[in-house]
């Protein structure tokens, strides 16, 4: 399939008055070279942020709550929902539900420095997922903005990609379109194999990274995965991080109609930063 989406390039129609919020520091845990290509480019590579031990841990404490992914695919008769599906990627959300060890993780010093730079003063955990490519796996991740997916205010909030295993162009690497996060939030279809929104082959850029390190990118980032062409898994564990008091719309533009959801549910989208610091991990 090709990448090339045939979306067009238009804002949403919520996205009426979006302007990229520039980082200006102090930064605590990032460079003022990192936050330059977050606000320019729209993402930035934090290598080696996980050792080894660190990330058997990981791929641990996902194992019970992907193989629950796996078996409700499993039972459905086409194998697939939406972007997930046993023939092309398991997609495991709100594993903090069920796990100390994934809480503690969502609010370890890498990430909680990331998010008190990039997010602000007071910021939750939004939503974590862990995303496991099959071998040969059967589709792409379409170009997407996670904003696509939800439609969260204020739109841009911080996605940290970590990489459990090496991500390669074979197996999958996160591959974005620089610069495209300052428009806001554009439209998305709705397709059998996800959302989609404008993607264009000749901006795409492939950003390949070792076990342990950290994509940073923004939720207005259009991104896509490609097939995984190889005999191995591809296992990545998505942590999103939201202002405090964002909210998720809902409904239908078109009409007006619609609602909108605070994103604070105690249980799992828990203040990780407040002051300007790291809060640690709640009960
Ligand atoms: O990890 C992947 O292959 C894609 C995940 C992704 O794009 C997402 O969760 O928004």
């Amino acid at each position: 399939m090709s990448i090339t989406s045939r979306v067009p390039r238009e804002r949403h129609p919520w996205n009426t008055s979006f302007t990229w919020p520039t980082h200006h520091g102090p930064f605590t845990s990032i460079t003022a070279a990192h936050a330059r290509d977050y606000d320019e480019l729209g993402y930035f590579v934090l290598e080696d942020a996980f050792d080894a031990a660190t990330l058997r841990e990981l791929d641990d404490a996902i194992a019970p709550g992907e193989k629950k992914v796996r078996e409700f695919l499993g039972e459905l008769p086409s194998g697939r929902f939406s972007v997930a599906g046993t023939d092309t990627q398991t997609v495991a959300p709100h594993l903090v539900l069920r796990s100390d060890y994934l809480r503690r993780f969502c609010t370890n010093p890498v990430l909680a420095g990331l998010c008190a730079d990039l997010v602000g003063p007071e910021a939750r955990l939004y939503w974590e997922q862990a995303v496991y490519k099959q071998p040969h796996s059967a589709e792409p991740v379409l170009w997407h903005q996670d904003n696509g997916y939800t439609y969260v205010e204020p739109q841009a909030y911080l996605t940290c990609w970590i990489a459990i295993t090496d991500a390669t162009p074979e197996n999958g690497c996160v591959t974005v379109m620089p610069g495209v996060h300052r428009d806001g939030t554009l439209v998305h279809r709705d397709t059998p194999i996800g959302f989609e929104c404008w993607g264009d082959e000749g901006a795409a850029v492939p950003v390949p990274v070792r076990a342990g390190s950290i994509v940073v990118f923004t939720s207005l980032t259009p991104h896509f995965t490609a097939r995984n062409v190889t005999d191995d898994v591809r296992k990545s564990y998505i942590v999103q991080y939201a202002p405090d008091h964002a909210i998720a719309r809902r409904g239908d533009p078109a009409s007006g109609a619609g609602s909108s959801e605070p994103q604070d549910d105690p249980s799992r989208q828990f203040l990780v930063v407040v002051d300007g610091a790291p809060c640690g991990t709640p009960a």
